[in-house]
């Protein structure tokens, strides 16, 4: 009597995980899925004093939207990359780990995980408006990291374009979605 109870049981138990299966909705592989904004926060490393803000806007077609705003800066061109990894623990920076690179990148022809170029004016301050045509989405970038660098991009050098030390670091992370001046 006692088996065929516990037996009930686990048919009921097992059932009813059938059911919560069926009845949830569509698996999520993260809160980032639903993300239509992005942003990072970016700090100085050691030694540097680079800071500032990178938004972040999806496009129906996945292509991406980018607007940032840096201070703080060395005069002139600095090229700025996604990076891999969500970390920016390391004092240089290194721990974000080497560039992302897009769906459609191809390491040896492309500078990957490029955002563009920040120009900074002499005071140090730089705005940057751009798109990233070889993304697909946010979900891929969410998590990453956003890095500044010292110098612009070389061009002949894929996937890292040279751009030198890192002198800004922030975690890529998800943006509420509303009004957003990146969106047009
Ligand atoms: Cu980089």
């Amino acid at each position: 009597m006692e088996t065929s109870f516990a037996s009930r049981l686990l048919i009921f138990a097992a059932a009813a995980g059938v059911a919560f299966v069926f009845a949830a909705p569509v698996p999520r592989a993260g809160a980032a899925d639903d993300a239509k904004r992005a942003v990072a926060v970016l700090h100085p490393t050691a030694g540097h004093g680079a800071r500032g803000v990178v938004h972040f806007t999806v496009n129906a077609d996945g292509t991406l939207e980018v607007k940032s705003e840096l201070s703080g800066l060395a005069p002139g061109v600095h090229a700025y990359h996604v990076h891999v990894y969500g970390d920016c623990s390391a004092p240089d920076g290194k721990s974000a780990g080497e560039h992302f690179a897009f769906a459609s990148e191809d390491p040896s022809q492309h500078i990957t995980g490029d955002l563009g170029e920040l120009t900074a004016d002499a005071s140090g301050n730089a705005r940057h408006t751009g798109r990233v045509e070889r993304a697909s989405g946010l979900d891929a970038i969410v998590g990453r990291a956003v890095v500044v660098h010292e110098h612009g991009n070389d061009p002949s050098q894929p996937p890292d374009g040279d751009a030198g030390a890192r002198v800004a670091c922030g975690v890529i992370g998800v943006a509420p979605a509303g009004p957003s001046q990146a969106r047009r």
